[in-house]
């Protein structure tokens, strides 16, 4: 039988989920959007049902705003809530996002209680927190999306720095999904060289500055809204890891229960995706400037989540 992935939120974000995911044939697709927003979503859906016959896919994509539809589903991404504008940090979307992660938080809980649960929503490490909490549901089964995202961006501004393929960059950023992430470029290497012994400390500065400041950079030259073609494709890709027990080692913001230091926060770190989902957190070993720096994001992630007062 098909696999069956749900939207919750059908904007932006949500769109293009629903386009990479019957592209690859992850399985069936169910947008949800609230009730003003149905119509369009539908329209959204049949959109993409009409794109198939040159889009090579089967899927079957629909839209809804009634929780039911979800049902059965076993992959959950969630986009629901308000993007950043010009001038905004993620945290002035805490009021508005928080209710609307509880409200979501429920419906899966009663009608997709067996999903892999994948959030986007900002501020993200608050929000996975939060819905973590309102579902009660295993560890295993939650994580946000965003350091997946953010060893995109790192990733990315190193090839366009240094010249070389992007595929061959291999990084890692762990930490909250804010100006406090933490890129580690002492365990980046390039075709299997240390980014260290190849790239001078100003330009690697230069790129740990402007991964930090990514989505804000994209923010600004949009005007209102925030990036969506690559939160998309980097959910896609854990949500992939899952559905088909890759086995792939991705940071993700999961549950630490000690580790680096770290007790009961959704953090960034390296984890490994299969079909039990996050399966393992796996702890690097870092040095006393990398450890300062996972400090400084734990103390904003939990600040964050302090004022979520849940
Ligand atoms: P947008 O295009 O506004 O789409 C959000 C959709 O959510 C809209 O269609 C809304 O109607 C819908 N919605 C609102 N309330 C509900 C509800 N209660 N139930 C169901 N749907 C609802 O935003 P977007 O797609 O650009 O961004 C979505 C979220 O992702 C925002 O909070 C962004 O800040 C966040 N985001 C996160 C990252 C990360 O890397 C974590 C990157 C980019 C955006």
């Amino acid at each position: 039988m098909r696999k069956k992935i749900a939207l919750i939120g059908g904007g932006q974000i949500g769109q293009i989920l629903a386009m990479l995911a019957a592209q690859k044939e992850l399985g069936n697709v169910v947008i949800l959007d609230i009730p003003d927003f149905e119509n369009p979503v539908k329209g959204k859906a049949l959109d993409l049902m009409q794109m198939a016959p040159h889009g090579n896919y089967d899927s079957h994509i629909s839209g809804t705003s009634d929780y039911k539809d979800i049902k059965g589903a076993d992959v959950v991404i969630i986009t629901a809530g308000l993007p950043r504008k010009e001038g905004m940090n993620r945290e002035d979307l805490l009021k508005t996002n928080i209710e609307i992660i509880k409200n979501v938080a429920e419906n899966v809980k009663k009608y997709a209680p067996d999903a892999f649960c994948i959030i986007l929503t900002n501020p993200l490490d608050a929000m996975v927190y939060t819905f973590h909490k309102v579902t009660g549901f295993p560890k295993n089964q939650v994580v946000g999306m965003a350091g997946t995202l953010d060893t995109a961006r790192y990733r990315s501004f190193l090839a366009m720095e240094l010249g070389v393929s992007v595929a061959d960059i291999a990084g890692i950023v762990l930490g909250g999904h804010g100006p406090t992430m933490v890129p580690l470029p002492r365990l980046t290497t390039i075709g299997g060289v240390p980014l260290t012994e190849i790239a001078s400390k100003e330009l690697i500065d230069k790129v740990v500055k402007r991964t930090r400041e990514a989505g804000t950079e994209i923010v600004k030259l949009f005007g209102r809204g925030s990036a969506f073609f690559s939160p998309a494709k980097s959910a896609i890709v854990i949500a992939e890891s899952y559905l088909k027990d890759k086995g792939r080692v991705l940071p993700c913001t999961a549950l630490c229960e000690g580790e680096y230091g770290i007790d009961n926060l959704f953090i960034g770190v390296p984890c490994l995706i299969t079909a039990n989902g996050a399966e393992k957190v796996f702890e690097i070993e870092l040095n006393d400037e990398e450890k300062n720096l996972m400090k400084t994001t734990m103390n904003a992630v939990k600040k964050t989540v302090d004022e979520c007062k849940i």
